[in-house]
């Protein structure tokens, strides 16, 4: 069965710092949920998007609202964290209505 495009929209999100060496940064990246997976891609002007990441909807333990006193590095101030395998994905969405959407979508992820 084909996968069927659930929400997309563009987010910053945190490097998930995988390795010891990995630097801490913020990348605006394409964000593209379907029924099978939660995908980011790079998009640049004039070129083809590049794939940066990709998890299994399957994978997902986890999807909150991150409550967040400090302040937030990017230019995007709502964040929400994927949590899957081992790691922790934060996602900064720009408004709390997206933010809202793409955590409710993601918690009904596993009933697509
Ligand atoms: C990279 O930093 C990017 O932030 C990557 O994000 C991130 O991968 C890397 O984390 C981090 O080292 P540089 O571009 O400065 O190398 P993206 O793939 O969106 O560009 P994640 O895992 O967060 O997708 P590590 O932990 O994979 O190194």
């Amino acid at each position: 069965m084909f996968p069927r495009v659930i929400l997309k929209g563009t987010m910053i999100k945190k490097s998930q710092q995988k390795k010891r060496t990995s630097p801490c940064n913020y990348k605006e990246r394409f964000f593209v949920l379907d029924t099978q997976d939660l995908k980011y891609s790079e998009r640049r002007l004039g070129k083809k998007p590049t794939l940066k990441g990709c998890i299994e909807l399957s994978k997902i333990k986890c999807v909150e609202i991150v409550c967040c006193d400090a302040p937030i590095p990017c230019s995007y101030k709502y964040p929400f964290q994927v949590f899957y395998d081992n790691n922790y994905l934060y996602i900064f969405a720009p408004d709390n209505d997206c933010r809202q959407k793409w955590v409710r979508a993601l918690k009904e992820g596993k009933q697509f």
